[in-house]
């Protein structure tokens, strides 16, 4: 691995030539604006069972319980904001045609930044989808009255989140895939790259010839198949690392 200063050089001008860029992000470029990730000493999994909650296994057995998790998670990224990685992944889309962002979040920060290419592999927390009916609606009610009902059937509404178990929507996986496949770089930041299939997009990139830079708090499996691995806070590292100057050098 080359110097921080050499790597960081290395790393804007790969991307400064890259002719296609995808980024891909996981809780870790949210966790700088407050909002908590799944793993590690912070995340949401200490305190809470996956399969009491994130599964459709749990919603069917009690969708209250379920529904007063996801109030709790509604009003708390409610008063959050993006961070700087948000604005500088929102930035770089700006200034590229070819370009596309694929997030494991939910939160709605990425959009919030000036986002608008993009996947959101696992869904959106301020979408609501009947149990019924299928109709996926935004709903931004902080709290949503529990249990929330749909306005075209009457049906029971649930979040518009995969959960484990489910399959991910076919098109969003299916750009993903593509964005994947096609890029000449991929910038992985804030995933711990064990949720499948999104952890597969990196080794899929990989292997059709893209350049892997990834931005991590801390070490993760897909280190091992980056070309470069930043450790430290998404807010702090991404600017300016996509601070790059357009100019492809000689
Ligand atoms: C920072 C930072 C800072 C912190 N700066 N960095 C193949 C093999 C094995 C298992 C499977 C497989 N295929 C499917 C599965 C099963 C399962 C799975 O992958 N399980 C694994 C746990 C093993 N996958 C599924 O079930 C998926 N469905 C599917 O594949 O359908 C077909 C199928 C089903 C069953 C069997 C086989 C096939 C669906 C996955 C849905 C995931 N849903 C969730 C939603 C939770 C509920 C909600 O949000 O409301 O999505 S789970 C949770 O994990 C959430 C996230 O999007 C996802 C990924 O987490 P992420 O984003 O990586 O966050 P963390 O917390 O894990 O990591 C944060 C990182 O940030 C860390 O690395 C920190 O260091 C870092 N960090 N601060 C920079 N300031
Ligand atoms: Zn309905």
């Amino acid at each position: 691995m080359p110097d921080q200063h050499s790597a960081i050089q290395q790393a804007r001008d790969r991307l400064a030539r890259a002719g296609a860029i995808t980024v891909l992000t996981g809780a870790g470029i949210s966790a700088d604006s407050g909002v908590p990730t799944f793993r590690g000493a912070d995340g949401l999994w200490r305190n809470f069972r996956a399969e009491d909650l994130a599964t459709p296994e749990a919603f069917q057995r009690d969708p209250n319980l379920v529904w007063a998790w996801y109030n709790w998670r509604r009003e708390l990224i409610a008063t959050k904001r993006p961070n700087p990685a948000h604005y500088a992944v929102a930035e770089l889309e700006r200034r590229r045609d070819c370009f596309w962002l694929v997030t494991q979040n939910v939160d709605g920060l990425h959009q919030a930044a000036g986002s608008r290419k993009l996947s959101e592999l696992h869904g959106n927390i301020w979408k609501v989808r009947c149990t019924v009916c299928e109709k996926v609606t935004e709903n931004r009610e902080v709290p949503i009255p529990i249990p929330p009902t749909c306005l075209a059937c009457g049906g029971l509404l649930r979040p518009h989140i995969v959960w484990f178990g489910e399959t991910l929507n076919a098109t969003d996986l299916d750009h993903g895939m593509k964005a994947a496949a096609s890029c000449e770089v991929m910038v992985i930041i804030g995933t711990s790259g064990i949720v499948y299939p999104a952890a597969s997009l990196a080794p899929l990139a990989r292997a059709a010839g893209a350049f892997v830079i990834e931005i991590n708090r801390e070490p993760t499996p897909l280190g091992g198949i980056a070309d470069l691995s930043f450790q430290g806070r998404a807010s702090e590292v991404v600017p300016v690392l996509l601070d790059f100057d357009d100019r492809p050098s000689e």
